[in-house]
């Protein structure tokens, strides 16, 4: 997909400020500084749109990037840091709820994970979680560029365990640091992303 246009429309704490054009979206979920962020800017080839750090807990807000007057990215707070007060915490969790839940333009979330280590209780919980709301999700397992691609493999395995994936669903390997995996998830999200009576008309 070539990326044309990529802009932030809004840094929503409620469900009255989502944008209202009804275009579909695609959230990130995940555990605070995975790499959530530097997925969206690596996809859209935007270095710094999405606002990233080294420390945990950058993101706080819904942020909708709308691409291509086409679709959004929309980027969540992570989950599983603990600098945060247990009221910040739980509003979070329900800014987040909230969204998942009742948003219909949400078409997939990507739950993004950390190749080089086994996904945690909190990962275990969110996948089990969009499961049983049946919301589609597709797992990546991002940051492959600090291990070795020998092991890669392996640990995919590790990940696809410990969630007790099901069937249907798969995990995507990626690098922000080096694009792999990119061309992948387009193709991966596009169907998600495109008009079906469209699609059939071609
Ligand atoms: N080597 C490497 N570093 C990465 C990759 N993805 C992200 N990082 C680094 O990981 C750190 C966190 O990245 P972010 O994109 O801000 O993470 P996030 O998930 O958005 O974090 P929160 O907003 O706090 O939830 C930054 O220092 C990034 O440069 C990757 O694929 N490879
Ligand atoms: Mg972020």
């Amino acid at each position: 997909m070539k990326v044309t246009e990529a802009e932030i429309v809004i840094s929503a704490v409620k469900p009255s400020q989502y944008p209202k054009e009804a275009l579909p979206e695609i959230a990130l979920a995940g555990r605070s500084n995975v790499g959530k962020s530097s997925l969206i800017n690596k996809m859209i080839q935007r270095k710094g749109l999405a606002r990233t750090s080294s420390k945990p807990g950058k993101t706080q807000t819904l942020n909708f990037y709308r691409i291509n007057q086409q679709f959004y990215f929309v980027d969540l707070p992570g989950y599983g840091f603990a600098k945060v007060s247990k009221q910040q915490r739980a509003a979070w969790g329900k800014m987040i709820e909230e969204y998942l839940t009742k948003r219909e333009e949400l078409k997939i979330v990507l739950l993004i994970t950390d190749l080089r280590h086994p996904p945690t209780k909190d990962d275990q919980m969110m996948y089990e979680w969009l499961k049983h709301f049946r919301i589609p999700v597709l797992v990546i397992g991002t940051k492959a560029d600090k291990i070795p691609k020998g092991k890669w493999e392996k640990h995919r395995k590790i990940a696809i365990e410990i969630l007790q994936l099901a069937p249907e669903d798969k995990i995507v390997l990626f690098s922000s640091e080096t694009g792999y995996g990119k061309d992948q998830l387009w193709n991966e999200i596009i169907p998600y992303i495109t008009n079906k009576e469209e699609n059939d008309l071609e």
